[in-house]
């Protein structure tokens, strides 16, 4: 077995020579990494015994060589490929082992050639090679990696599920090295691309962004899973980018509601939400819920719009309406309308697993909220049967709003949406205040988070709420509990926060 090594960050590299010339593995080395395995006593060979080629250029074609890269990318079990290689004097490569010049560490240098010289050319093309070809030839691009794979060496476990997870790295490397090459150069440059430096491919340049003044595209991640991938927009103006966004959260909502049910939405809360008997229920429910704020809003039904649900949608502005999928009457009735688009969406899909935000100068990922809630009734009234389904609707509903977020259904149906308060209770006095003329009598609350105080509690009970619903975790939870035993209310903590910024 043969390994090349070439490596700018030269830890451990010495025990990792030692290590595989132990195993018996002949090392073929590039000039500075040559000298030091050479000066730690570990035998190793030169890059021009293979290539038969001087260094040349300033370094610049040192391993661009077929001599090399044929030793890498043949298929062994080839016969085609290894009577080439025997025909051409190409000695095997089965282990390349490279990581890159220090080009991000150049930038601060602030001058363009010296830059440029620290564009590595040699080591990715080495790195591509080998994960290219893993199953023959493994790739090491991460000195924390050396150790496990000696040991797997020793033991002849170097599989192909090994090797295939080597490559990933591999080409995680490459590939973000050459982004941050592209920004560089995009820093050079005045003219666009068509794409975003981070691996996305653009789609279309919108109309503006959040507000007139910001301009603004839209992105596809090629790889992602995800509710608007495989959209189509059947009718109606271009999407802009408070469309896509408010979209968003009212397709995850109603995906997660389930079969006919309607979400209404606008900036990035819903106002209305509904399960119903059928499509136009579910619908009828949700305008129901808040019929002012549905104006100009955006519509999610998981279900098919039929020519009477068309009908009354078509009785409002709405920005959005989307399902699953329409009839032909009932998209003839929406089409007349020429404002509104209408999009067909797959709410079957799966939905994305990572939420990515960009900050000044760092990017926060995390995991999708999608860790199921608990049900653990916490106080003397347990709820009654009838009401644990929209105990679990509530719970849904107040997710996807934004924190300080309370919610309050019945029947399927919320009744008020309390959103984007700095504190708790005036999420839930909101609610009274916008809607004076609700019966909130026996309906069902929740919260996105724990009660830091009674006092929610205490005003729900006021407004006629039997049942809440709540993550709990406060050192105060025996406050809310003592207080809906006194009222004879039922809690139910879920021991998920759902807070949403
Ligand atoms: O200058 S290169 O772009 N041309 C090459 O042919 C080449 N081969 C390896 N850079 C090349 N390398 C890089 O040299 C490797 O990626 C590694 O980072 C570095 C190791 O050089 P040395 O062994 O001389 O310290």
């Amino acid at each position: 077995m043969r390994a090349l090594i070439s490596v700018t960050e030269k830890k451990d590299v010495e025990k990792l020579a030692r290590g595989l010339s132990e195993l018996g593995v002949e090392i073929v080395s590039t000039g500075g990494t040559y000298k030091k395995i050479k000066e730690s006593g570990v035998d190793v060979k030169e890059i021009e015994e293979i290539t038969n080629f001087p260094e040349i250029l300033d370094g610049r074609v040192k391993t661009l060589s077929p001599y090399v890269h044929g030793g890498i990318l043949y298929k062994r079990d080839d016969e085609n490929h290894k009577k080439t290689v025997e025909e051409n004097n190409i000695k095997d490569i089965d282990i390349v082992v490279v990581n890159l010049y220090k080009f991000e560490e150049s930038l601060k240098s602030n001058d363009v050639d010296n830059i440029i010289e620290n564009i590595d050319i040699g080591g990715p093309t080495l790195i591509r090679s080998a994960a290219k070809n893993h199953k023959d030839c493994v790739v090491l691009t991460d000195p924390s990696d050396y150790d496990e794979f000696l040991e797997k060496l020793e033991n002849n476990q170097v599989d192909l599920e090994y090797r295939r997870y080597l490559a990933m790295k591999a080409y995680s490397l490459t590939a973000y090295y050459d982004s941050v090459i592209s920004r560089f150069f995009k820093d050079l440059t005045k003219k666009e691309s068509e794409y975003k430096t981070y691996g996305l491919r653009k789609i279309e340049d919108l109309r503006y962004g959040e507000n007139p003044s910001q301009k603004a595209s839209l992105y596809e991640d090629t790889y992602a899973k995800g509710l608007l991938k495989d959209i189509e927009i059947l009718h109606g103006k271009a999407m802009s980018f408070n469309n896509y966004n408010d979209l968003n959260i009212a397709l995850e909502l109603a995906k997660e509601l389930g079969e006919n049910s309607c979400v209404a939405l606008k900036h990035q809360s819903p106002c209305g939400a509904a399960i119903g008997e059928n499509a136009f229920d579910a619908y009828k429910k949700a305008y129901e819920a808040d019929s002012l704020s549905i104006f100009g809003g955006i519509v999610a039904l998981n279900g098919v719009v039929d020519e009477k649900t068309a009908s009354m949608m078509s009785e409002i502005f709405l920005e959005i309406i989307a399902a699953n999928d329409f009839t032909k009457e009932a998209l003839e009735i929406l089409s007349k309308k020429k404002n509104v688009r209408i999009i067909k969406v797959d709410l079957s899909k799966d939905m994305v697993e990572e939420d990515v935000k960009y900050l000044e100068g760092k990017v926060l990922v995390q995991d999708t909220d999608s860790k199921e809630d608990d049900f653990e009734v916490v106080t003397e009234v347990k709820p009654e049967k009838k009401d644990i389904d929209d105990l679990k609707f509530a719970m849904k509903v107040v997710k996807y709003t934004k924190s300080n977020a309370i919610v309050i259904v019945k029947d399927g149906k919320t009744l008020g949406v309390g959103c984007g308060q700095t504190s708790r209770i005036w999420a839930l006095e909101s609610i009274k205040n916008n809607h004076p003329d609700v019966d909130f009598t026996d309906s069902i609350m929740s919260s996105d988070a724990f009660f830091p105080f009674d006092d929610c509690v205490e005003f729900a009970h006021k407004i006629g709420v039997k049942s809440i619903i709540q993550p709990g975790g406060s050192i105060r939870d025996k406050d809310s509990i003592e207080k809906c035993n006194e009222y004879k209310m039922s809690m139910v903590f879920t021991n998920n926060r759902h807070f949403r910024h």
